[in-house]
């Protein structure tokens, strides 16, 4: 029987693990950041690489979770001489209010995506601006359908509004209830399991709050208590960030597939070039639009037009919906800047350095920012607002036209990468491909086919580029192990980037990466619901916002199998997890049932019960655990193990079922 836990208990690792020599370690596996890394730096001036570099060594106690900061006697560190805070807090409620204390961090972030989102949308319902529309009614339908809205003589209009007012209740209403966006989107199993370890939120922001007290000096020193608090609060994420698609799908549009190219080989000297870097697409599609509206003016500057290109998830959600090219994951950020051709980089919120503008200022390039809560010092500052967000979209793209007339050609150097891409599966394009072979009830074909043992399973790629590692070296890696044995992997966020960037998503990859049963398998359903586009090897659902594309995957499948999620053969794996978004996300997938590996440790080694608690017990209570190996060909083993485990567990349970006329039995 394959073992689905790592068989060290307890035996953490070893904390040199964590302190390689930057001298040892090659910075990038991506040719055209290591080709631009390799140039000249203007004077004065660093990347993220040398300050990581600088920061070594790091400090053990953070490394380890066991500084705590949570009131001003501190900061209390953890040794074997001191095993107690000042206040007596012990390693295991250090360990797990931190932990918990990432997890509001990163909820905040997603929610508040959402939030905004659910704002233009009401806008838009107001007539407060005429430059959205509603996009995808399909969409708006299939969401009012889930959610008991009922459409019966509602336009299109009246039911967002509803829809969006349901929304902001789950953020900040005052209910008994689970927020709706969780609730309606999980199987009935996991809906029990939620209420019954009472980890079900009620409101977003509410929980976020209560998160903040719980983990206040002098408040819960229980780390199972801490860490099933930490759990509620990540469900506030994938229900902030659910809410967040859902309402950007209306707006802008379902993705579907669609046909582009990726890495810094995009940038083309010949136009003016906006790089948008972010999360948020009200930004980004109002770009995309005024550079379509002002080519005449690029052109009257001397260039061929204006060309759009992307840079972390803002990257993710244009090139998702508008096929625009994606220059860029996070680590690669300070590159596109470095290749001297950058007109304007407009930015929105999240994941952006701030030492990528002092680059800026080393060269043309107008760096902007449009968010209150984003400020740059020194950056051009616009207070984006929906009311007149084209003018302002206009106004900045007409910044990078003037600024392409002062570039400093001695200064351009772009390397010459890049690799056709097609993006866009969103899980209704998957669905609609799988629907070629079973139109009643596309997820069967999926299912079927992991059935029948032609595929694996599933895996969702996920998260970031953390300094710590060489960049996009295990996403890539351990990708190709997966799709070697036939593993259907989807992507989202910097790992969907770095499989963009190296040629994964180039139309027929699977036929170069996946093994027989995974190519069997996609020809099938291609020849079955051809696209124009062609399939990747690696199915790129989104930015990080847009996970729970994944998470509804699982659960169709889940419920065509009769069974709760925790027995679909589905993992996750966060290769490079830096940001506290990846902390939330990876936390949630395991509430859900997945097992989720992760690439850098994260801060869980200084407290053996919180390590245990997360890569062991999570296992008991619900199905789902941290798998968390830094060695990339382990962790490619490891997910295998687990898909292998779930397997061969699926099969023993539906025949054991189907013998005695009974539902599969409820156990992992
Ligand atoms: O939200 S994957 S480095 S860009 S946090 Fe950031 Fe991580 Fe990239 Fe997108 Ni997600
Ligand atoms: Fe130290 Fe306790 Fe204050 Fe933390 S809360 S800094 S452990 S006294």
């Amino acid at each position: 029987m394959p073992r689905y836990r790592q068989t060290t208990v307890g035996d953490l690792k070893n904390q040199a693990v964590q302190r390689r020599k930057i001298t040892d370690t090659k910075r990038t596996a991506d040719p055209a950041t290591m080709e631009v890394l390799c140039g000249e730096l203007p004077e004065g001036n660093t990347t993220v690489f040398d300050r990581y570099a600088s920061q070594q060594p790091q400090c053990s106690f953070g490394l380890t979770g066991v500084c705590c900061r949570n009131c001003i006697q501190g900061p209390c560190r953890i040794t074997p001489k001191n095993d107690k805070g000042i206040c007596g807090a012990a390693d295991y409620t250090i360990v797990a209010r931190n932990v918990a204390r990432l997890i509001a961090g990163g909820t905040s972030c997603h929610s508040t995506h959402g939030y905004h989102i659910a704002e233009t949308v009401l806008k838009v319902v107001d007539g407060k601006t005429s430059d959205y529309s509603i996009k995808d009614p399909e969409k708006l339908h299939a969401v009012c359908k889930r959610l008991g809205v009922s459409t019966e003589g509602k336009n299109d209009e009246e039911l967002a509004r509803e829809v969006t007012l349901l929304a902001f209740e789950d953020f900040g209403g005052h209910r008994e209830e689970p927020c709706r966006w969780l609730d309606t989107t999980i199987t009935q199993g996991r809906r029990e399991k939620f209420r019954n370890c009472n980890i079900a939120p009620t409101s977003i922001d509410r929980t976020v709050v209560g998160m903040l007290d719980q983990t206040a000096m002098g408040q819960d020193s229980d780390p199972v208590n801490i860490i099933f608090g930490g759990l509620k609060t990540a469900l506030c994420d994938y229900t902030g960030m659910h809410i967040a698609t859902d309402l950007q799908d209306i707006l802008f549009g379902t993705p579907y597939p669609v046909a582009t190219e990726a890495n810094l080989g995009v940038i083309d000297a010949d136009y003016v070039n906006i790089a948008t870097h972010g999360h948020n697409p009200t930004l980004s599609e109002m770009i995309v639009e005024a550079a379509l509206q002002l080519k005449g003016e690029a052109e009257a500057a001397g260039a061929k037009g204006v060309k759009v290109v992307g840079i972390c998830c803002t990257g993710n959600e244009l090139i998702m919906r508008q096929g625009v090219a994606l220059a860029a994951n996070k680590a690669s950020q300070e590159m596109a800047v470095l290749t001297g051709a950058v007109d304007a980089m407009i930015v929105d919120v999240q994941c952006i350095m701030p030492a990528t503008k002092a680059l800026a200022e080393c060269f043309h390039t107008q760096f902007i920012t449009t968010a209150s809560q984003v400020k740059i010092p020194g950056a051009q500052h616009f207070d984006f607002r929906e009311e007149d967000a084209l003018e302002t979209a206009k106004t900045m793209v007409r910044m990078g036209i003037e600024a392409y007339g002062k570039r400093k050609p001695e200064l351009i150097r772009i390397p010459d990468v890049k690799h056709a891409a097609v993006a866009g599966w969103s899980t209704e394009a998957l669905m609609k491909l799988f629907a070629g072979v079973e139109p009643e009830e596309p997820v069967k074909a999926l299912n079927d086919a992991i059935l029948a043992g032609e595929l694996s399973g599933v895996a969702l790629f996920a998260g970031c580029n953390n300094l710590r590692v060489t960049q996009d070296e295990s996403h890539l890696s351990i990708v190709k192990e997966l799709l070697k044995e036939n593993v259907l992997v989807v992507a989202t966020g910097c790992s969907a980037g770095a499989f963009a960037k190296a040629g994964l998503l180039t139309p027929g990859a699977y036929r170069e990466y996946g093994g027989e049963g995974l190519q069997r398998f996609l020809d099938r359903v291609h020849e079955a619901s051809p696209t124009s586009t062609g399939l990747p090897a690696v199915f790129h659902q989104g930015s990080c916002v847009d996970n729970t594309r994944a998470a509804d995957l699982m659960v169709a499948m889940a419920e065509q199998l009769g069974v709760d999620t925790p027995k679909v053969p589905f993992v996750a794996s966060a290769p490079e997890a830096m940001h506290e978004k990846a902390v939330s996300i990876g936390s949630w997938c395991v509430a859900l049932g997945m097992p989720v590996h992760v690439g850098v440790m994260p801060p869980v080694e200084g407290s053996p019960l919180v390590y245990s608690i997360v890569t062991q017990v999570a296992h008991d209570v619900y199905g789902g655990h941290f798998i968390l190996e830094s060695d990339a060909e382990l962790a490619a083993k490891q997910l295998l193990d687990a898909l292998e485990y779930r397997r061969w567990k699926l099969d023993v349970h539906r025949a054991t079922a189907e013998k005695y006329d009974a539902d599969p039995a409820a156990s992992w």
